[in-house]
């Protein structure tokens, strides 16, 4: 017959932790220039909106200054940015777009 061991064997190793990734925000933000036309255009390339959601976002950046387009993985988040001012400046505009982490 086995001895009795109980269950103190059975110490459970420390879990890893596990952190929740964190997302960033693509901000897109209101200038002086940019034909809004243009940024309807990037909103619907770029981001696969609407026309009409586009132009609802873009106006409430022509209003406002500044607006969230979506949030993303850091490294989703800069490549969209960084294609999206890639773009405007091949178009010659001065548009911008930049990464800020969601709190
Ligand atoms: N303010 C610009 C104009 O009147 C339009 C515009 C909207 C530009 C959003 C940039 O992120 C922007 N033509």
């Amino acid at each position: 017959e086995r001895p009795d061991v109980g269950r103190t064997a059975l110490i459970e190793p420390p879990k890893p932790e596990l952190q929740i990734p964190k997302r960033y925000q693509v901000v897109l933000i209101n200038d002086d220039y940019t034909p809004m036309e243009f940024v309807i255009e990037v909103l619907e390339l770029f981001f696969g909106l609407t026309g009409e959601h586009a132009t609802r976002l873009m106006l409430q950046v022509h209003h406002m200054g500044k607006a969230g387009i979506g949030s993303y993985s850091r490294d989703v988040a800069e490549t969209k940015a960084a294609i999206v001012v890639d773009y405007a400046r091949q178009h010659e505009h001065p548009l911008l777009c930049l990464v800020e982490p969601v709190l």
